[in-house]
């Protein structure tokens, strides 16, 4: 019988929407849309997701697990059975454990899957029984996580929906037409309502073009822009006396450290002329509601956390925290109180070989891993829901260590990826329309659920079945490897905290998506209430600083020297990280190069041109697209490409590095110095 069913999308992206798929007799999905009842979904998807029956029917799907025939890299499979993939990883991970100590092993995996359990739950049990280094997932929001906490003490952001009743929305590193559409609808309705929408980035994206008014920033300056904000804001008068001295600490001391924050000396870090930063700052300090969202691109350079940190001050100074539709919005995800340690257990290291927490390898910094870590070293490596061969920065230090013959490697994907070409064994995995699993979101605060809705490509399995598989196959009896997806749901339910409170399994399976248990409109800092010691905005001014991150054109003159162009790769559009970029229009997309009239001519470079784009680290070739969407020294690549689709099996994060932010422990993919020559 043709039915349609709910269900939640799973990729890393803000909006975690509620879908609705239409199944037909033969139970096969025939179409995928948003939901409408859903308050944040709307009933609409991005064009991604809308395709997305495409990838779960694609050919490339993998549908049994593969042991490799090939050299490491090459992508040489064979076909075996569940019972011998199983079997020998089983083997070569007590080997492994038994030589080498079990912290040689090292799980690697991201967000190919928001699912909560599919992301983390049996997979952590695993890992945590089995005594392997833990993985300090850093790759994408830490450092962002760090300035927030430093400003704000609780990560409380503005809701979406709240963004309708504001009258000033600043885009800040936000590119919301391509990466959170879902909050499109409530700026439109704001600006019906007469409110002036700006983004401030260093590229004039698809947002930035139908922003009133777009602010060129140059990569890695908005900690200057901001204390110069405050510095206009200050000396005005405008702060909000009363907010202040309520509910923050530190105001007077703020007030001195930004005085030599002139516009000035910000326009010349910022490139955003001096009476633009004042109009700004002047028309931001006297709207009401005044809104930022914030999204991760600021904290991507290699100061991100202060520059996160000094952006989230602001709406303290101004007082918007007060309004609905006023403040800062970066994450929903920290309202989203799941007792995780119930689902990931790290209490079970006690029983492993180790008998104590094993150590944390920062997941920015796999090259480093695998190459010159040696206490012990690397020896066995298993990877899902990530793609490390095009998302990790440092391409060529990776490749050099997944190329190791020492390095048994293991893969759960869905496709054929980079990543999985280096492995010697591959597991078919299930996509989320496949199985169960539940969803907190970092752009909204609704609770999801999700059923398998369709029948798993050949013999693939979740993570949470493979896990389970595999604790059986190294003999670990605890009884908590037998429970079930729904004993494992219950338990991250099973909390005190009272955003949760009346949400059970019985509840989810009934209304599907619920929200947590939050005032409507929830206004987190209206009266205080900052998760600080003092329970005030602790502005703390003598460490608010601006520091040139090292590969800027303020940074390290004799690397700037060399390498004079600032390279950003932001989000693709189409694709999903590295999702999805396997599509041929996207990588023909990924595959371009923006530069700036004036550098382009300088090189003698046109649009259509093949050029060499290359540092210290190492060079990949691409197609040049000359025009002004980027200001002149930056270039813009867009991520992640699948290096096995271009011509010289580069990407741009074969120019990226494994040098950290400030704090968080982040990658610092958009400080990036490059040159670039024409390929003749
Ligand atoms: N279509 C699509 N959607 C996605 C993703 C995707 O790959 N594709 N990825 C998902 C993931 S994993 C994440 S983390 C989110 C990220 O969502 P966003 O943070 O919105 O995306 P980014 O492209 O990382 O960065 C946002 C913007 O920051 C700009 N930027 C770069 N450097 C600077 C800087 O120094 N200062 C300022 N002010 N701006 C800067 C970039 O040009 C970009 O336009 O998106 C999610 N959604
Ligand atoms: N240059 C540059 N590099 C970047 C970024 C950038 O902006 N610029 N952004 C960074 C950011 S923010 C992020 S979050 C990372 C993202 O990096 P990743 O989290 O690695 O994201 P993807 O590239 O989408 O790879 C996810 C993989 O998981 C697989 N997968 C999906 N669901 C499942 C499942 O249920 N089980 C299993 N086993 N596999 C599954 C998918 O097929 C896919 O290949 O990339 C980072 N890399
Ligand atoms: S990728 Fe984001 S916008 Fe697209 S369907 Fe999934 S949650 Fe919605
Ligand atoms: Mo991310």
């Amino acid at each position: 019988m043709p039915r349609t069913v709910h269900s939640v999308c799973a990729l890393d992206c803000p909006d975690a929407c509620s879908l609705l798929i239409d199944i037909d007799e033969h139970g096969r999905g025939s179409r995928l849309r948003g939901n409408p009842a859903h308050p944040v979904t709307r009933g609409f998807l991005c064009g991604k997701v809308a395709r997305y029956l495409e990838h779960e029917y694609s050919s490339a799907r993998l549908l049994h697990p593969l042991r490799r025939t090939g050299t490491k890299g090459e992508g040489c499979f064979a076909r075996i059975s569940w019972d011998e993939a199983l079997g020998e990883i089983a083997a070569r991970l007590q080997a492994t454990s038994v030589e080498y100590g079990s912290e040689s092993i090292l799980p690697y995996s991201y967000a190919g899957t928001c699912g909560l359990l599919n992301y983390g739950g049996m997979s952590n049990r695993f890992f945590h029984r089995l005594g392997a280094s833990r993985l300090d997932r850093t790759i994408c929001s830490t450092t962002g996580m760090a300035g927030m906490n430093d400003a704000l003490g609780h990560r409380y952001s503005v809701e979406p929906e709240q963004f309708r009743h504001a009258k000033l929305i600043i885009a800040w590193g936000a590119n919301i037409m391509g990466t959170n559409v879902h909050l499109w609808p409530f700026i439109v309705e704001a600006r019906r309502n007469g409110a002036k929408f700006y983004t401030i980035d260093p590229n004039q994206n698809r947002t930035g073009k139908l922003s009133d008014r777009h602010y060129a920033i140059q990569p890695g300056t908005d900690a200057a822009l901001a204390l110069a904000m405050m510095h206009v804001i200050t000396c005005d008068g405008l702060e909000d006396r009363d907010y202040i001295e309520r509910h923050t600490l530190g105001f007077s001391e703020l007030k001195e450290r930004v005085r030599d924050w002139t516009p000035d000396r910000a326009a010349q870090l910022t490139g955003i002329p001096a009476k633009d930063i004042v109009d700004l700052a002047r028309e931001y300090a006297t709207t009401r509601p005044a809104a930022i969202r914030l999204n991760y691109g600021v904290q991507r350079s290699e100061r991100g956390a202060m520059s996160v940190r000094t952006i989230a001050l602001l709406p303290a100074l101004t007082g918007a925290w007060r309004d609905p539709g006023g403040g800062v919005q970066l994450s929903t995800s920290y309202a989203f109180q799941l007792n995780r340690s119930a689902i990931e257990m790290p209490e079970l290291q006690r029983s492993s070989p180790l008998g104590r927490e094993a150590r944390m390898v920062n997941m920015s910094r796999l090259g480093e891993a695998l190459n010159t870590v040696n206490d012990p070293p690397v020896k066995a490596l298993v990877v899902y829901n990530s793609n490390p061969a095009a998302i990790a920065p440092d391409q060529n230090a990776i490749r050099q260590g997944l190329r190791r013959d020492d390095l048994f490697t293991v893969v759960l994907e869905q496709v054929l990826t980079d990543t999985a070409d280096f492995a010697d064994i591959v597991l078919p995995a299930t996509t989320f329309l496949e199985h169960t699993d539940i969803y907190t979101a970092y752009g909204h605060y609704y609770l999801q659920l999700a059923r398998p809705v369709l029948t798993p490509a050949g013999e693939a399995r979740s993570n949470q079945d493979v896990f389970r598989l595999l604790a059986a196959r190294m003999g670990f009896t605890e009884p908590c490897f037998q429970d079930t997806d729904d004993d494992m749901i219950r338990a991250a339910l099973a909390t005190t905290h009272p955003h949760l409170r009346g949400i059970t399994l019985d509840a989810l399976e009934q209304h599907h998506f619920m929200r947590l248990n939050i005032p409507d409109p929830f206004l987190p800092f209206a009266e205080g209430g900052f998760g600080t010691p003092s329970g005030k905005c602790e502005f703390r001014a003598e460490t608010l600083d601006y520091t040139p991150p090292v590969e800027s054109r303020n940074g390290d003159a004799s690397l700037a020297a060399r390498f004079p162009l600032e390279l950003i790769s932001p989000k693709a559009d189409d694709n999903m990280n590295s999702t999805m970029a396997s599509r041929p229009e996207n990588d023909a997309h990924n595959g371009c190069l923006t530069l700036h009239p004036a550098d382009a001519t300088a090189r003698a470079i046109t649009t259509g041109d093949t050029v060499r784009v290359f540092n210290q680290r190492g060079e990949c070739t691409l197609k040049a697209v000359v025009d002004e969407t980027v200001a002149r020294g930056v270039v813009c690549a867009r991520s992640t490409r699948w290096p096995k689709l271009a011509s010289d099996g580069n990407s741009v994060n074969f120019l990226t590095s494994q040098r950290l932010t400030d704090k968080g422990g982040g990658p610092a993919f958009y400080s990036c110095l490059v040159q670039a020559e024409k390929i003749l």
